[in-house]
C-alpha cells in the first residue's frame, strides 16, 4: 500500500525532514487538512484574518512581499497566533534563481524568511543548485522544502517531462524537499530506467486552486473542489485563499471564519473517505 493512504498521525512518524512532521502531526491534532493563502496587502486584515481562520487550519501560507506596510514586528504577531492556534507557517516564496541568489534571498533582506517559515518553495526550472543553495540556509533551521512541479493555472508549463524531473531532484534531496506543490500524487513519476518504487516514499501533495464555488478567476486560476483534489487526486493539504476570505476590500470576518470551518470540514471528510475506501 503506497505510503499517504495512511493516517497522518502514522506518517508523522515516519518523516525525516522535523518541518514534514511537525505538519502532519499538526494536521492530525487539528483535524484539519486546510492551508489558507493570506493574500491580501494590509498588516491590518492580515493578522484579523489569521486571528480568524487560525482555528481551523494547520498551516498559514503568506506572499509576505505583498504587504505594503510591512514591519518585522509584523513576524512577531504571526509568530504569537501560529503559537495561539498552532499552525505552521508557509512562505510562498517560489524561488526560481541560482544557488547563491536563492540563499540570499531566503536568509536576508528585509523579511529573513527562513527565520520564521517552516515550509517555503521553489520553482525547479534552474535543476539541483536551487536545493542546495536553499539547503545551505534551511536545513540548519529544520525548515522543509516543497518544489512546484505543476501549477493550477491554463496552460502551465510543469507538466510532463518537467514535472518528471521535479520528482527526480526531489528524490536525490530527501532530508530537505519534504514533497510538492501539485494537482495529483507524484507516486511512480519520473523513476529512472530499472528503478522501482519506494513504497516508503511520502511526499507531502499541497494543493492550490481549491474552491467550493467559483471554476476560476479570470486570470488563469483554476479551481477543483476539495473532495476531487483529496479523495480523487490524493492531496494531503488543500490551500484555499479567495474561497474564504472573498474580496478583502468588503470582507466580514464572521463569514471568513464560517468559511474556513466549511473548508476544514470539507477537506477532513474527503481524507477521511479516502482511509476508508
Ligand atoms: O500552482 C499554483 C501554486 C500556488 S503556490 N497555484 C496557486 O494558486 N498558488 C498560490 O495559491 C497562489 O500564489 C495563491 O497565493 C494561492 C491561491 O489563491 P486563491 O485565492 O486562488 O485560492
Amino acid at each position: 500500500m503506497a505510503a499517504y493512504l495512511n493516517t497522518y498521525a502514522d506518517r508523522a512518524k515516519k518523516q525525516i525532514n522535523p518541518a514534514a512532521r511537525d505538519l502532519l502531526e499538526a494536521v492530525e491534532r487539528k483535524q484539519s487538512n486546510l492551508c489558507v493563502s493570506v493574500d491580501v496587502t494590509s498588516s491590518k486584515d492580515f493578522l484579523s484574518i489569521i486571528d480568524a481562520v487560525g482555528p481551523y487550519v494547520s498551516l498559514i501560507k503568506t506572499h509576505i512581499d505583498i504587504i505594503e506596510d510591512f514591519e518585522p514586528s509584523l513576524i512577531l504577531r504571526l509568530q504569537e497566533l501560529s503559537a495561539k492556534h498552532d499552525f505552521l507557517i508557509f512562505e510562498d516564496r517560489k524561488f526560481a534563481d541560482i544557488g547563491n541568489t536563492v540563499a540570499l534571498q531566503y536568509s536576508s533582506g528585509v523579511h529573513k524568511i527562513a527565520t520564521w517559515s517552516h515550509i517555503t518553495n521553489a520553482h525547479p526550472v534552474p535543476g539541483p543548485s536551487i536545493i542546495k543553495g536553499l539547503a545551505t540556509v534551511g536545513l540548519p533551521l529544520r525548515r522543509g522544502l516543497l518544489l512546484l512541479a505543476e501549477m493550477s493555472t491554463a496552460g502551465a508549463l510543469a507538466r510532463g517531462a518537467y514535472t518528471e524531473d521535479a520528482v527526480r531532484m526531489a528524490r536525490d534531496a530527501r532530508d530537505f524537499v519534504i514533497g510538492f506543490i501539485a494537482q495529483h500524487r507524484m507516486e511512480g513519476v519520473g523513476l529512472r530506467e530499472g528503478e522501482k518504487q519506494d513504497d516508503a516514499e511520502d511526499y507531502l501533495i499541497l494543493t492550490p486552486g481549491v474552491g467550493l464555488d467559483a471554476t476560476g478567476d479570470g486570470l488563469g486560476q483554476q479551481y477543483r473542489t476539495p473532495q476531487e483534489a483529496v479523495l480523487s487526486s490524493g492531496s494531503d493539504i488543500i490551500i484555499v485563499g479567495r474561497g474564504i476570505y472573498g474580496n478583502p476590500g468588503n470582507m466580514n470576518i464572521n463569514e471568513v471564519q464560517r468559511q474556513a470551518e466549511r473548508y476544514r470540514e470539507a477537506g477532513w471528510n474527503a481524507y477521511l473517505q479516502r482511509l476508508n475506501r
